[in-house]
């Protein structure tokens, strides 16, 4: 006789108490996942998950089940060094790890430090979420995300990873390439990322026609040093990418606008740093990301 089918999923662990990282783990959660948070302290973590249908109070458990064997870790790109290298002890030999963050530069850090069968994974979101207060999660924007493979033993998992972070920060497009996903992400970071940060403005206050310059020629370099690192994007193609996230996101201030207003460590060395090592590289000069990166370096805490 045929057995019933049962679906048994991955024990998830979701590092740290950021608002991506507490939505995801709440959606695992209701999706019928077990979940554990990582963080500082351990027991239980209290919150109420506030979404547009519910408002619901949500216990999760801290670090009780080791090894890890499926991690989330949704923390800012300056960052993922320090954790990863603090969680390798705890993975199992197969581990599957998924970054989400923005900026570039973690991935070639990190790949040498896993064992031969740990996975690593890439998920850009567009998912909206915010803390009010330490112990609340808002889902304020339906997004959606990409997830790509990074190395050859994420593939071994893959029907699993995918399936948890459908249910986690789904709808998903899975890509056979992330990179050309990331670079987008990454041009649309070092467009409206540094020139908020600078003029402490929304992202929609860049449709002004004093920024359309500078926002031009950031457009025009990020496209020639993509093209070098093996990335062929078109001028218009990151210029409709760019105007529309603008008005997309007009409302909002940006995660960098954000961390420099409340003089917080902030990814700048992830985004315009990133396309300046890679300009380097490729012996290419970038004047105007060049410009913005000094003039904020002056205004980054130390
Ligand atoms: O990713 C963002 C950020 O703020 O970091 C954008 C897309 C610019 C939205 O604000």
């Amino acid at each position: 006789m045929a057995q019933p089918h049962t679906i048994t999923h991955a024990f998830w662990t979701v590092v740290g108490e950021g608002a991506i990282g507490l939505l995801s783990a709440a959606r695992l959660h209701l999706a019928g996942y077990p979940v554990q948070l990582h963080r500082r302290t351990a027991g239980p973590f209290d919150f109420v998950f506030q979404s547009a249908v519910s408002s619901q109070s949500l216990s999760l458990p801290s670090q009780i089940q080791q090894p890890y064997s499926s991690i989330l870790l949704p923390v800012k790109a300056y960052a993922v060094l320090d954790a990863v290298k603090q969680l390798l002890p705890l993975l199992s030999d197969n581990a599957q790890l998924v970054l989400s963050h923005n900026g570039m530069g973690t991935i070639e850090q990190l790949l040498p430090l896993l064992k031969p069968e740990q996975g690593l994974w890439f998920l850009s979101t567009s998912h909206g979420a915010f803390k009010p207060d330490h112990s609340t999660v808002v889902h304020s924007g339906l997004g959606q995300s990409v997830l790509g493979a990074l190395n050859q033993a994420a593939l071994a998992q893959q029907q699993s990873v995918e399936q948890a972070m459908q249910a986690a920060l789904g709808p998903l497009v899975v890509m056979a390439d992330i990179w050309p996903a990331l670079w987008q992400k990454l041009a649309v970071n070092a467009v409206i990322n540094p020139l908020t940060a600078l003029h402490q403005c929304k992202n929609g206050e860049l449709s002004n026609s004093k920024y359309a310059a500078a926002v031009e020629l950031l457009i025009e370099e990020f496209v020639l040093v993509a093209k070098a690192a093996g990335q062929d994007f078109s001028i218009e193609a990151i210029q409709n990418r760019v105007t529309q996230v603008i008005r997309q996101t007009a409302d909002n201030y940006s995660s960098m606008q954000q961390d420099f207003a409340k003089g917080r460590r902030n990814e700048l060395d992830y985004i315009t740093g990133f396309l300046l090592k890679q300009a380097e590289q490729h012996q290419l000069q970038l004047p105007a990301h060049q410009a913005i990166y000094q003039l904020l370096l002056q205004k980054s805490p130390r």
